[in-house]
């Protein structure tokens, strides 16, 4: 491959999705959320029917890892239940057939939904949550142990507890609850902890398990330099999403609770008059385009950020990163395939600066649910045409491009006419 940025052999290439977001047939809190477009999660992508199907798809992309959710309320009806043997078949019946294809299962024990007994009993606000999780992944792990080695136990903890209680986005979509948010975090670092020593003496196979939290990182800032109350709205949002949370989950003694650190990388959210200039924050996307904001539907690209950010979590823990989630959300290929091109660019710099980087999981597999935005943003390697009730799948020409990468285990150099890094 012309180019080609040579990565090391045992790299994981990977891709990601959630169960809320493409199972289908789930009862959970998102089950009776309906988004502005229409779209619900009740069938989804039908992936807890199709599963077979779209580990064929992966084999074809050529992946050799796949992060994937596994859904506590399909497991159990009632705090300290045994688990429903039928759905964890289900589930190790998913990982014979990866195992079958040579793909390496990360495992995400929480990501963004609970059994509908929690959350009527406050969720993660209530303290009885942490001993209920833990109880489920003890036996959770109990089944899986053999066939699981890498377990990511919650997905972005700090997007659920701000969308939660301080941004009104996520069921019980509350806003401004400070103390709830804080809560939440905390009772979740806890909970890591506490499922991090269960996963440990489980083992796996005669091996040490690998265990990691996934850290959505977004860097903050001011949208003009002399904005002072812009660097201020930034430097809050930084303390609040990163600096608390990376404390609470991984500050002092409790570093030792993980072996490994996740991080989801999408971008960069810069303020304007207190307005964060992202679509997800709302933002109108000719403005941004006047205004030489480059983003895909969600966020700011900030190639170059991810170098630094990798670079500053390995110096901080010392720990082995993986990138859980990476993706960009559009309908412009191009734009797309340009995004990962650059991506991959910074992410391979920080490898061979001996950055300890040992995966990359492309967000996501499938078109699917993007939580309160329904389905109107594209991020699969492969599409689904929603509009058709056997929601056919389709390769994607990123998913072509993706496949080439994965098969070579070499990224591409950017053009220099690709957009510029900031
Ligand atoms: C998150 C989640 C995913 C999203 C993805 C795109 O970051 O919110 O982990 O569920 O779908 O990040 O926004």
């Amino acid at each position: 491959m012309a180019g080609a940025l040579k990565f090391p052999d045992n790299f994981l290439w990977g891709t990601a999705t959630s169960p809320t977001q493409v199972e289908g047939h789930v009862a959970n809190e998102w089950t009776d959320y309906v988004a502005p477009d229409g779209g619900h999660c009740r069938v989804a992508c039908n992936h807890y029917h199709r599963y077979a199907e779209d580990v064929d798809w992966m084999a074809e992309l050529g992946v050799n890892a796949y992060r994937l959710g596994i859904e506590w309320s399909r497991l159990q009806a009632a705090p300290f239940a045994p688990l429903n043997r039928q759905e964890l078949e289900r589930y190790v019946d998913l990982l014979d057939r990866l195992k079958a294809a040579g793909i390496t299962p990360m495992v995400v024990l929480h990501h963004f939904s609970n059994p509908l007994w929690i959350t009527s009993a406050g969720g993660w606000l209530n303290p009885a949550t942490v001993p209920a999780f833990v109880d489920y992944v003890t036996k959770l792990v109990t089944a899986l142990k053999e066939r699981v080695g890498l377990w990511n136990t919650f997905n972005e903890p700090d997007t659920y507890a701000s969308l939660t209680y301080l941004l009104g986005g996520f069921p019980p979509f509350r806003k401004w609850r400070l103390l709830s948010y804080r809560k939440t975090i905390q009772h979740m670092a806890e909970a890591h902890v506490r499922v991090g020593e269960v996963i440990r003496r489980a083992g796996h196979g005669g091996r040490t398990p690998e265990i990691g939290i996934a850290k959505n990182w977004t860097f903050f800032g001011p949208f003009e330099r002399h904005a002072l109350w812009d660097h201020l709205l930034a430097a809050i949002s930084h303390h609040a999403f990163n600096g608390y949370v990376l404390d609470a989950f991984l500050g002092g003694p409790r570093r030792a609770a993980s072996t490994f650190l996740g991080v989801n990388y999408y971008g960069l959210a810069r303020f304007k008059n207190f307005e964060p200039m992202v679509p997800a924050g709302g933002a109108c996307r000719k403005r941004l385009a006047r205004l030489g904001v480059v983003c895909d539907d969600m966020f700011e690209r900030h190639p170059g950020g991810l170098g630094i950010i990798l670079k500053n979590f390995h110096r901080r823990y010392g720990l082995p990163l993986y990138i859980t989630e990476h993706g960009a959300a559009s309908s412009d290929e191009d734009f797309r395939i340009r995004d990962l091109t650059e991506h991959l660019h910074e992410l391979h710099g920080a490898v061979k600066g001996g950055v300890d980087v040992r995966g990359f999981f492309y967000w996501s597999l499938l078109d699917n649910f993007e939580w309160q935005f329904g389905y109107s943003k594209k991020f699969g390697l492969l599409a689904v045409d929603f509009t058709d009730e056997k929601l056919p799948r389709k390769m994607t020409r990123v998913g072509e491009f993706y496949r080439g990468i994965c098969r070579a285990g070499a990224a591409v150099a950017p053009q220099k006419s690709s957009v510029a890094i900031r």
